[in-house]
């Protein structure tokens, strides 16, 4: 790593508009609040990184938060292990989950780009990777039938080979609609995913995963509240079709909790949660000794170099909620997230788009 010194960080909430909003069985997203990080190195090298904070409530205090931790890492090598042990030890009694924890998880992920910017390496590199074609799953809001079968169908001709949409109507016969609209419109070679993004009681899940047990899916997401890692092993349990699960775990604790509840078949990593670029590679290793395969959530770009050093890599969810505000949006080929051979994580500031969107 390039010796980094820490001279400032800039933190600013922009709100992307969603067109459609991304709704789920536990609530709509109609904008995407992000907070855009730039961490400035004294050796003029800049880190960019995004949190996406799901509610416009926490995009002003996570910014604030960004900004009083400045002074506490001003000067601080732009060492991201050194960093995260540094802010760890100032935040032991508050806890580093939560607001705190998604401040901490940008920093990290800016100061990864920073780094891999001022070597002239793509992240994937720094890693000890190489650019690759990560496999992807065209990922999509809850939707009617109709219009899920028209998504289904526009990413078979696009050439993913997987597709997630997001359930948990009112009735099982609902569910069952839309699932059997894609799979009649994107073929038997699609392997379709289903999110019930934790509306589900584990009495009710238990009821409709032996429905869709049936189905062929390839995997049934967060069936129920995501902090009932019982709840999810039983319905794992009880299931037949792959659980996938984890989105929501704050950092490594959770995911080893729920490794050790058994509580997915699969585990989903957010790389915000978990606790930005140094918290992945941990999960990454958790989910290898726990023969876990690792999907990721959101941060398509981000996201990609991180599965090509991932030892059980399954898919990354191209869902790009940031494209309007990134210079390169992820770049999809063939059903696949290109990881671009240009120096840093792929993040980098479409300044008009930032101009438009600021709070
Ligand atoms: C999801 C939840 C909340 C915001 C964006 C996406 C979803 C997913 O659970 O798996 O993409
Ligand atoms: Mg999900």
């Amino acid at each position: 790593m390039e010796r980094l010194t820490l001279h400032s960080l800039a933190a600013r909430p922009v709100s992307v508009p969603l067109d459609p909003p991304l709704t789920t069985a536990s609530g709509q997203v109609p904008e995407a609040p992000l907070v855009l990080i730039d961490l400035h190195s004294e050796e003029g090298v800049t880190g960019c990184a995004y949190l996406f904070c799901y509610s416009p409530v926490v995009m002003g205090p996570i910014a604030e938060t960004l900004r009083n931790i400045e002074p506490m890492v001003k000067g601080a090598a732009v060492a991201p292990q050194d960093l995260d042990r540094l802010l760890r030890a100032r935040f032991r009694l508050l806890g580093v989950q939560g607001l705190v924890g998604m401040a901490m998880a940008g920093l990290d992920m800016a100061a990864w780009d920073a780094q891999a910017k001022a070597a002239g390496v793509p992240l994937v590199r720094l890693l000890g990777g190489a650019p690759a074609a990560v496999p992807a799953y065209d990922s999509h809001s809850m939707l009617t039938a109709e219009k899920a079968a028209e998504a289904a169908a526009a990413a078979r001709e696009s050439g993913f080979r997987a597709f997630k949409v997001k359930i948990g109507h009112a009735t099982i016969a609902e569910d069952l609609a839309v699932i059997r609209a894609v799979r009649d419109a994107a073929g038997p070679d699609m392997a379709v995913m289903v999110d019930y993004n934790q509306s589900l009681s584990v009495p009710e899940a238990l009821a409709r995963t032996a429905v869709l047990d049936n189905e062929g899916l390839a995997w049934i997401e967060e069936p129920t509240i995501a902090e009932d890692f019982a709840g999810h092993a039983k319905i794992a349990r009880e299931t037949r079709t792959a659980i996938q699960f984890g989105e929501n775990w704050w950092g490594l604790p959770d995911m080893q909790k729920a490794v050790a509840a058994g509580a997915s078949d699969l585990a989903m990593v957010d790389v915000m949660k978990i606790g930005g670029i140094t918290g992945w590679m941990k999960a990454a290793a958790l989910a290898e000794g726990a023969g876990l395969p690792v999907s990721s959530h959101l941060w398509p770009e981000v996201s990609a170099h991180l599965l090509a050093v991932t030892p059980t890599a399954h898919l990354v969810e191209y869902l790009d909620l940031a494209a309007a505000v990134l210079q390169q949006p992820a770049e999809l080929r063939d059903g696949k997230v290109l990881i671009r051979d240009e120096p840093g994580s792929g993040v980098a500031w479409n300044e008009a788009a930032v101009a438009r969107f600021a709070v």
